[in-house]
């Protein structure tokens, strides 16, 4: 009896699972999924209203300093579309 093969295979198996894994831990750093700049959106909207208030915003990292310039219709907000846009900067 031999396990050369079966543990060939596995190892194969691992190789390619491993490499998949990186190849989507890449893509996600590259450009976060739209579901991802939804849930973190939702994590900041604290009253769920669909838009992100100043106090809002200052809860993440870096937001309060480009929030004038990210609020591109200027109603003192940033909405899903405006929040995407600085996420994808
Ligand atoms: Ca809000
Ligand atoms: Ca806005």
């Amino acid at each position: 009896m031999s396990f050369d093969k079966p543990m060939a295979v596995s190892v194969a198996v691992l190789a390619l699972v491993t490499a998949h894994a990186l190849a989507q831990k890449n893509q996600e750093s590259a450009a976060p999924a739209k579901q991802e700049i939804v849930a973190q959106f939702d994590k900041l909207d604290a009253d769920h209203n669909g838009a992100l208030s100043k106090s809002e915003a200052s809860k993440m990292p870096g937001l309060p300093e480009t929030f004038d310039r990210s609020d591109a219709n200027k109603d003192g907000k940033l909405d899903i579309a405006e929040f995407e846009a600085v996420v994808r900067r």
